[in-house]
Formats: C-alpha cells, structure tokens, sequence
C-alpha cells in the first residue's frame, strides 16, 4: 500500500477533497493511507510558531527550518520515503510523475507556505520542489491536493474498468477525442453520425483523427 503523508499548517483543508469520490474509495479499499499532520504540532514554543521574518529584510513570512525538521524525522521514522515540496519556484508537475510517484510506497508532501519555506528544508529534506503550473497561490495545500489525486488514481486497482487509463489526455501523447451520450439530439445539436453507426474501426478512426485535431489545435507543443 502507498502511504502519503502531509504536513501543513492548515490541517482543516485537506478533509472534503481527502473524504470524497475516488480518493475516499482509494483509502476504504486500503489502496493507499494519507495522513494529516499539522506543523504547529512540532513547534516548540507555546505559540505554537511557524514562520519568521526573512533574514535581509523584505515583505512576508518564512517558515522555520526546526518544526519542519522535526516534522520530517517523527513522520519518517525509519523508513525510506520519497519528499516533496510544493512551491512556485519548483519544476512543473507531470503526468510522467504522477506515474513514476504512483510506484514509490512512501510521499510526504511538505506544504509551502507565505514568501517561502527555509531553504536549508529543501537543500537537506527534500527531494524534488514541485510546482503546478506558472501562477501563483496563496499556499502550497491546494497544489498538495492536485498531486494526491493525480497520483493516487494511478495507483493499480483505484480505477475501476469504468474509469480506464489508456485512451485520456496526455497517455498518448494527445488530448482525448471529444465525448457525446444521449440524446443524440439536444437542442438541435446532433452527435457526429459515425458514433451511432456501430462501425468500432471507423469511430476508432475518427477519435484519433479528432484526438490529432484537437491537440494541434489546442496544445500544439504536446505533438
Ligand atoms: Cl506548488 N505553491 C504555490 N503557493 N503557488 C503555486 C504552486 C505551488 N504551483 C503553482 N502556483
């Protein structure tokens, strides 16, 4: 089974995403176990404190590197476990890494935070810096979420045949073939013919042609 692990300081965000639809069925099959640690259990003193302001001076907080160490070594324990970090500055999430990170049996994810995290935290804890794409948010929950549900759908056996792996966007290189079901006519927009004739190799076809279309069209940097 594929334990991840999450250490935030917001704790209450990860519960109505973690507790519904496929990641909820991942946990109940024992699929995979994702735990919930809030950083402010490893402070040390009685404010429970987090973050500091940047040595050179500047705007915003960072987070300390003693409640993330300490963090780190309690929820490792002994063993041998893949650490992430979410973090604008990062290298942009894949659905390459989704599939090699869906193999490992241990992620902690380490949520950043405010105008940053300490870097002696990545320079000595972490092993890959990941970001979601070229904006940014307010921290690094969200983002944390994003990459749980992409790997832990492709984790074998989270998918059921319903939900089938091969043919959607990005496994082949290209965006998936537009999709139709009933009815075949709404509101006078009708479903390409080919799809109601029953002709599996010419709707074969015609996915792949629209699949082509569709990703020059849309994302030609995929081809
Ligand atoms: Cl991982 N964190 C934050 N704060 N903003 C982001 C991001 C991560 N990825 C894209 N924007």
């Amino acid at each position: 089974m594929l334990t991840i692990d999450i250490l935030t300081i917001f704790p209450g965000m990860f519960s109505p995403i973690l507790n519904a639809s496929i990641l909820k069925r991942a946990q109940d099959n024992k699929k995979v176990c994702i735990r919930i640690h809030d950083l402010r259990d490893y402070t040390l003193d009685k404010h429970r404190k987090v973050d500091d302001r940047p040595f050179g001076g500047g705007p915003g907080m960072v987070l300390m590197p003693e409640p993330i160490f300490k963090a780190v070594k309690k929820i490792k324990g002994r063993r041998k476990v893949r650490v992430l970090m979410t973090c604008p500055g990062g290298i942009t999430f894949h659905q390459r890494m989704a599939k090699r990170w869906a193999q490992e049996k241990n992620i902690l994810i380490i949520c950043g935070h405010y105008e940053g995290v300490d870097e002696r935290v990545r320079q000595k804890l972490v092993d890959t810096s990941v970001s979601i794409g070229d904006y940014v948010l307010t921290g690094g929950e969200l983002p944390a979420m994003i990459l749980v549900d992409a790997i832990v759908r492709l984790v074998p056996g989270v998918l059921g045949k319903e939900e089938s792996l091969y043919d959607e966007s990005f496994e082949q290189g290209r965006l998936e073939y537009p999709h139709y079901t009933r009815p075949a006519d709404f509101q006078g927009l009708k479903v390409p013919r080919i799809l109601l004739s029953g002709h599996h190799r010419q709707i074969q076809q015609w996915r792949a042609r629209q699949a082509e279309t569709r990703t020059r069209r849309q994302r030609p940097d995929l081809l």
